[in-house]
């Protein structure tokens, strides 16, 4: 592995390029993991002793610029299609950014690596905006993730933000996710919304729902054996997807049989729950992800 420049890091850190691009691999007595300057793209996290957790599609590109399919892209500063220029990359710019490694730490149970991206003439061209977005990985018996933006700015900062987490599964028709129940949902597919009635969702055609919840779901992985807790706080919705057939199918970077093996569940702050930040004010997205 090529190492790039930089400061001392935590044991078990290392700089590296994956595909042609700079990344950081940490690893420790938890597990390993990987993320990619582009985007502050964690794309892989392997529990000692355990399966993957996260997908990554085997068609994914790797290219400066490009979105990484799968893993947890960073969804900012809108999510979804700009509502004010369709021709807007969609789930916003940060996710095909370069951040900047402000290196690793040890932590309280683990390591802990951050990633910053703060406005630059691309960035005020699609949003004219100063704000910093940091994203912080813990690697522990969990999995870390935070997303804190501020407002550097002198006007109000209004935005959507996701982590749009891809979870392996060992099979899509026979997993199923706990936690929504009750909660209302905006169906993308349909255009419809609705009352989860069900105590378990199950996924049996192409599944786009963001749900006003925030709550913690409980993914539950029948064919692969286990259980993924996605437990989070500072987001309001949680969105289901997964593509299924056709829509794979017309995914580039997405191959036709892949949608069997993934289903995202995302912890966001979208339409009504957007955010709006005061000049100098912070908010902070967290989620723990633990499996059995
Ligand atoms: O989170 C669900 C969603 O908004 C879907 O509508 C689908 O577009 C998915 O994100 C993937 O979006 P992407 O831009 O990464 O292809």
């Amino acid at each position: 592995m090529h190492s790039w420049p930089g400061a001392e890091e935590a044991p078990g850190v290392v700089r590296c390029h994956e595909h042609g691009l700079e990344a950081v691999r940490a690893e420790n007595s938890h597990g390993s993991l990987l993320v990619f300057r582009q985007g502050a793209q964690l794309v892989d996290w392997v529990p000692t002793g355990k399966p993957p957790v996260l997908w990554l599609s085997k068609q994914s590109r790797f290219e400066a610029g490009v979105a990484i399919r799968g893993g947890v892209p960073i969804c900012f500063p809108w999510f979804g299609a700009n509502t004010t220029d369709s021709k807007l990359p969609a789930h916003g710019f940060a996710r095909t950014r370069a951040f900047r490694y402000l290196g690793s730490s040890l932590v309280p149970g683990g390591t802990r690596l951050s990633f910053e991206l703060t406005a630059d003439d691309a960035t005020r061209a699609l949003w004219p905006f100063e704000f910093a977005a940091c994203l912080h990985v813990n690697l522990g018996r969990e999995l870390g993730l935070e997303l804190a933006v501020e407002n550097q700015d002198r006007r109000e900062l209004d935005f959507e933000e996701a982590l749009h987490t891809y979870f392996c599964v060992g099979d899509v028709r026979k997993a199923s996710i706990e936690g929504l129940q009750g909660a209302r949902y905006t169906d993308k597919v349909s255009g419809s919304s609705a009352l989860e009635r069900e105590p378990e969702l199950s996924i049996t055609a192409e599944t786009d729902r963001v749900y006003q919840s925030s709550a913690a779901c409980r993914l539950l992985d029948a064919a692969g054996g286990r259980q993924i807790l996605v437990e989070k706080s500072g987001s309001a919705s949680t969105v289901i997807w997964n593509p299924w057939i056709d829509k794979a199918r017309r995914l580039s970077d997405f191959g036709d049989d892949e949608y069997g093996g993934m289903l995202c569940i995302e912890s966001a702050n979208t339409g009504d729950g957007r955010i709006r930040l005061a000049p100098g004010e912070s908010h902070r997205l967290q989620v723990t992800i633990s499996t059995t």
